[in-house]
């Protein structure tokens, strides 16, 4: 069994919750956000000193001290559930393939979602009388380039890499849905509307990938 730590609103649990569905894995996720305080209980902070969401608990992998495995950091989650549990499926064998996915998932969080991380606070999360409509231009406009870039890579093809769908998708979905769902002004981006609507259309992602931003 899977516990997954972390509210269904973060793009980093979503990654780790559609990952653990594509797999079938037999998980629950435990529904815990920084706004009731409970990141900073001393059993969470031992499970992610980082006091962040998500972390996993895996009852099937074991450390070395024989506890259940856990884990945080929403893509090393998803590599390590693909490893352990998708060597039949999402698990890419192919040192290429598997460094192409990689450079994709480190893209994501490196790149693609803090170019975009202020137009989401903003024009999601504060208030209008509040809001920094300076903050969501200068956001929206490094992120722009970033989403061209993704749109260009997408232009021929059905999945970001390999020519299957893999953990570069579900990494790069999460946060696209997050660019495409503000409510900011962008620049029309078909090859990254058409592909995010296939990957809504997933079985796994559904109730994920349709939840409004939060
Ligand atoms: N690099 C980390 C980032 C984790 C992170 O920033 N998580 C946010 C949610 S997306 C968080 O825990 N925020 C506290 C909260 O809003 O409840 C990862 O990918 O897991």
């Amino acid at each position: 069994m899977l516990r997954i730590w972390g509210r269904l609103s973060s793009i980093n649990v979503q990654k780790v919750v559609w990952c653990a569905r594509e797999l079938h894995l037999d998980h629950e996720r435990i529904d815990i956000g920084v706004q009731r305080g409970d990141l900073d209980t001393e059993a969470y902070v031992r499970l992610n000193p980082n006091r962040l969401i998500p972390v996993i608990e895996d009852f099937r992998g074991k450390d070395i001290s024989g506890e259940p495995f856990v884990l945080w950091e929403s893509n090393a989650i998803v590599r390590y559930l693909c490893a352990r549990y998708g060597a039949d499926s999402l698990w890419l064998e192919d040192v290429e393939a598997r460094a192409s996915a990689d450079r994709w998932m480190d893209w994501q969080t490196t790149t693609f979602s803090p170019a975009m991380v202020a137009a989401f606070l903003q024009s999601v999360r504060t208030a209008p009388a509040e809001r920094d409509e300076e903050a969501i231009v200068r956001s929206c406009a490094r992120t722009e380039p970033l989403a061209a870039l993704l749109d260009r890579a997408l232009a021929d093809r059905d999945f970001i890499c390999d020519g299957r769908f893999t953990m570069a998708d579900i990494s790069l979905a999460c946060a696209a849905h997050r660019w495409l769902g503000m409510p900011v002004q962008r620049e029309p981006r078909p090859n990254l509307e058409r592909w995010l609507a296939a990957m809504r259309a997933r079985p796994a992602a559904s109730g994920i990938l349709s939840l409004p931003l939060a």
